[in-house]
């Protein structure tokens, strides 16, 4: 029998999206934050993951007591409903002063306002009881490799994270690695290269990641390896499960869409390094399909979370003194066989 699940389910505002694209408008009416908030308490996810501004509107224009104050009332209310704050991220890739960068922009003026920025970022975590912020380094890259220099925007890109760890003494910083889009190429596209960036910082212990299933395999790299990698360093400590067809534009599919075996390896890893037992969430970056009709809308993230159940018992009930026999013999042939059958449900 497989153990009862005590993974914790979370998901943010912008996973209920109106399904724009940069080819078309949206085709679902625009629901308030009340809404999704509502929806995520009914269907008992136990978090939410905030975008600074998604917990405080149009925060570039509120004076530093009026976000605080309006970040206090949010975790009134989230408190009221017994739903956590997972994290807050800065989100520097929509306002003007970073459009061609955050930290690594080449105008100062424009790194001093993402700097900032997230140190406000930091003040609202606190505000919403969660030491967590997750950095997505949107813009952190070039469009054209003569523009920038990359060993400087490493420089930058530390000197950014010091300031951050300087101003709160607590908090963590979660990088979320993604090799390109919107940039062409990014200065921190995979794991490995989030980890030696925390390495330079004052505080590499405070400085982890966050791992995308769907930014892994825009990598070229397998998700569940990714995972291994960062939880063998202790460093996992955010997670956005969902799906990716191939190298193409990012799809944020809904988790196990595209291959069933990736996410029962995905969540084999998880498993062998009790990922959620020091407070972690399991959390889905996944969209609604354009075609969605709004009575469907939720339906990406409750199948995310079915599926990623249902893997669950599959990962627990997987044989696996059996498959360690083929292994020793290294019949890979049947052990391949034996994944298989076991996902078919024989
Ligand atoms: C986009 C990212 C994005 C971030 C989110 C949190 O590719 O996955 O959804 O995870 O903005 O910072
Ligand atoms: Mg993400």
């Amino acid at each position: 029998m497989a153990k009862k699940h005590t993974y914790r389910f979370c998901f943010g505002p912008w996973n209920i999206s109106e399904g724009q694209d940069p080819y078309g408008p949206p085709t679902r009416p625009a629901e308030s934050f009340d809404w999704k908030l509502s929806q995520l308490k009914k269907h008992g996810f136990e978090a939410m993951m905030f975008h600074d501004d998604d917990a405080v509107p149009d925060l570039d224009d509120k004076s530093d007591r009026q976000v605080l104050q309006e970040a206090r009332a949010l975790r009134r209310r989230l408190d009221d409903l017994g739903i956590a704050a997972e994290m807050v991220a800065p989100r520097l890739w929509f306002a003007p002063q970073t459009i061609d960068g955050a930290y690594t922009s080449n105008d100062p003026k424009c790194r001093r306002y993402a700097i900032e920025r997230s140190l406000r970022c930091l003040d609202i975590a606190d505000c919403l009881g969660t030491d967590l912020i997750v950095l997505w380094l949107a813009r952190e890259g070039s469009y054209l490799r003569e523009s920038k220099n990359a060993a400087r925007g490493l420089d930058y890109l530390v000197e950014a994270l010091d300031r951050m760890l300087a101003h709160d003494q607590r908090v963590r910083l979660a990088i979320e690695p993604k090799p390109n889009e919107p940039m062409d190429h990014a200065y921190v596209p995979t794991i490995g290269h989030a980890l030696a960036v925390a390495g330079l910082t004052r505080d590499p212990k405070r400085v982890g990641c966050l791992i995308e299933s769907a930014h892994a395999i825009l990598a070229g790299l397998d998700p569940a390896d990714e995972i291994d990698f960062a939880m063998r360093f202790g460093k996992l400590w955010s997670l956005h499960l969902n799906d990716q067809n191939g190298l193409k534009y990012d799809q944020d599919r809904p988790f196990g869409n595209v291959s069933l075996r990736s996410a029962f390896d995905q969540i084999r890893a998880l498993e062998r390094h009790g990922y959620g037992s020091r407070g972690e969430y399991v959390c889905f970056d996944v969209h609604p399909f354009r075609t969605t009709k709004p009575e469907h809308w939720m339906d990406h993230l409750l199948n995310s979370r079915r599926t990623f159940v249902r893997l669950l018992e599959k990962v627990r009930s997987f044989d696996e003194r059996a498959a360690q026999r083929l292994i020793a013999d290294r019949n890979y042939q049947a052990l391949d066989q034996m994944v298989i059958e076991h996902l078919l449900g024989r």
